[in-house]
């Protein structure tokens, strides 16, 4: 899959592009937008350009005829000229740097030209060192932020986000299935798990030879090179970044080494003591009674069921209490990528979007959802263009009128209103009143005390008029950590003013995360899983918010936007 690896350069390439003396914005920008669209691809970009060339390339939006050479000419070489022409006066590796909270671009050339930082480990020596404080524009309390900067950055290493990770070990899998060398071909681990960060992929095959498989795997566009391997199992590292792991079962044990292979760990760990009780052996290759005997190892629902249990879904699978629901036939029955009847947090060309309402209404339609709620940025999102009540006045009458012109799809007015830092929205009562619901989100002044953060909150929902706490902790995984503040006193607060909290199901936010799902379900709430997409393809992100919602074990009626349209508006007019 060349997916990540050709938006990750044409992400560099924008940034180094701005730095340029001469302006050079259009550039950047275009850059910036096809790294976008690439990144968003449900397929390989290089299947496109296998398939219908450099005109297939073109159709993309956002890919011009230059782009699309660059691309062409990496997946041919391995190399884009434009990139090295400009890394040999850029020496410098803005992909690492760039993902340390508060060091962009610009900073991080500054620091280059100064005092030499080429590298993350540059960076974290000069910290040490106290060397930044002392240049013009950064001072000590920047040299602090970026010290927690690089120790988020490096509790976050080796990992990969699960939005990269899936669709990278999904890329694989096809190719392995158009081989006809393989039967059954599964993905396992943390990725079949949909946990947020992935540390490397494990595929599972069943094959009649393993060496033609492994040879097959050695020799995949996405392997870098060969770590390990041996008859039945290969370890590649992928150009990706990450490493995968492929072992090949046969038939009679292939559930046994799906289930073992899924994990985690604990989990397994919980079964196979579940087993010996039974004076049953559980293992990779299958569950035996006392004399030996293979009595289960075909399927997982098998080798669960030998142990007494239903077969729960591997989001569950994480030793949190689902063993003992399974045990007692209570598994819950999840929520489904199909129940979701309409997205809550959708951006247009209004706020910061690339699409317009009409083509995000359009997009939605074709994924089947029955309605969408528009939810443009308020004012004090200034990078945003964000819109205020004079905007919105007229903004509203637009999807008002958007709404009775559109068939299939029914349009909700709403807004991404911020909580500004006392506690107050962004936007006047009369101009929210108006509105089919509100969403309300933390989007500046992060770095509050705890007491300050979870009164700024809690004065936000008491207003009234927040209906979804958007991206509740603000968290960016890898770059930024959540807020600091007091989920329990927020979520009580929640209940008291009926505010349902949003898994925004973009890769690098899957916020709130699996563990505060919990706790909030806990306390009685309701969830909204939205994509918050600011393009036609943010859609697809929707896997990931109902990957992790499953993983906080959500039900159907625990998310609000699995209601019909009419539900949907009683619900929030109660
Ligand atoms: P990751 O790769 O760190 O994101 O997480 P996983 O869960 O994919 O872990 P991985 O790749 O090390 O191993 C895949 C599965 O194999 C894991 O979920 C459970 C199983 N497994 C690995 N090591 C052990 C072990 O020592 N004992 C048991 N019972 N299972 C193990
Ligand atoms: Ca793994
Ligand atoms: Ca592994
Ligand atoms: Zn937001």
């Amino acid at each position: 899959m060349y997916n990540s690896r050709i938006s990750g350069l044409f992400l560099e390439i924008a940034d180094m592009l701005a730095l340029d003396e001469k302006d050079r914005r259009f550039e950047v920008l275009a850059y910036r937008k096809a790294a976008q669209t690439i990144d968003d691809l449900p397929g390989d970009v290089a299947e496109i350009y296998r398939k219908s060339g450099l005109p297939g390339l073109m159709e993309l939006p956002g890919v011009g005829k230059s782009i699309a050479g660059a691309i062409k000419e990496y997946i041919e070489t391995g190399r884009m000229a434009k990139y090295d022409e400009l890394k040999k006066r850029y020496p410098i590796d803005f992909r690492n740097l760039t993902k340390i909270q508060g060091m962009g671009a610009k900073r991080a050339y500054k620091l280059y030209r100064t005092i030499g930082v080429k590298s993350v480990e540059d960076l974290k020596a000069a910290v040490e060192r106290h060397r930044i404080r002392s240049i013009s524009g950064f001072g000590e309390k920047s040299e602090a932020e970026i010290a927690k900067g690089i120790s988020q950055f490096e509790s976050g290493k080796g990992r990969m986000l699960i939005g990269t990770a899936l669709p990278e070990a999904e890329a694989i899998v096809r190719k392995l299935e158009a081989s006809g060398l393989a039967g059954r071909i599964v993905i396992g681990g943390s990725t079949r798990r949909m946990k947020e960060t992935v540390g490397d992929l494990d595929i599972l095959v069943t094959a009649e030879r393993s060496g033609p498989v492994m040879d097959f795997v050695k020799k995949l566009d996405e392997t870098e090179r060969v770590i390990g391997s041996g008859p039945t199992k290969t370890t590649v590292l992928l150009k990706a970044g990450l490493t995968c792991d492929i072992r090949v079962v046969n038939d009679k044990s292939f559930g046994a080494a799906l289930q073992y292979f899924t994990g985690n760990k604990d989990h397994n760990v919980r079964l196979r003591e579940i087993a010996i009780r039974k004076n049953y052996k559980l293992n990779e290759y299958g569950l035996f009674d006392g004399k030996g005997r293979n009595i289960a190892g075909r399927t997982e629902e098998s080798v669960y069921k030998k142990l007494g249990m239903d077969l729960m879904p591997p989001e569950m699978r994480e030793n949190r209490g689902e063993i003992d629901l399974a045990l007692s036939h209570k598994l819950p029955k999840l929520v489904e990528a199909d129940d979701i009847k309409g997205d809550l947090h959708v951006h247009t060309s209004h706020s910061d979007g690339q699409n317009t309402i009409l083509e995000m209404a359009k997009a939605a339609q074709e994924r089947g959802m029955e309605y969408i709620g528009i939810s443009d940025h308020s004012k004090s999102e200034r990078v945003a263009n964000g819109m205020d009540d004079r905007q919105f006045s007229k903004h509203l009458d637009e999807l008002e009128r958007l709404d009775s012109k559109a068939e299939g799809i029914r349009i909700l007015k709403s807004s991404e209103i911020d909580i500004l830092k006392d506690g107050s929205l962004d936007l006047s009562d009369k101009t929210m009143d108006r509105m089919d619901y509100r969403l309300a989100s933390v989007h500046m002044n992060l770095n509050m005390t705890r007491e300050e953060m979870t009164k700024r909150i809690i004065k936000a929902f008491e207003t009234g008029y927040v209906d979804v706490w958007g991206h509740p902790t603000d968290r960016i995984i890898g770059i930024r950590p959540p807020i600091n503040a007091d989920l329990d006193r927020i979520f009580e607060a929640a209940r008291e003013n009926n505010v349902a909290v949003e898994i925004d199901s973009l890769p690098d936010r899957l916020d709130l995360n699996d563990e505060n799902i919990i706790k909030a379900r806990s306390y009685g709430l309701k969830f909204a899983i939205d994509t918050d997409s600011h393009s036609t393809s943010g859609f697809m992100m929707l896997r990931y918010g109902i990957g992790t919602a499953r993983r906080g074990w959500l039900t159907k009626a625990d998310v609000i936007n699995t209601k019909s349209y009419g539900q949907l508006t009683r619900y929030f007019k109660r």
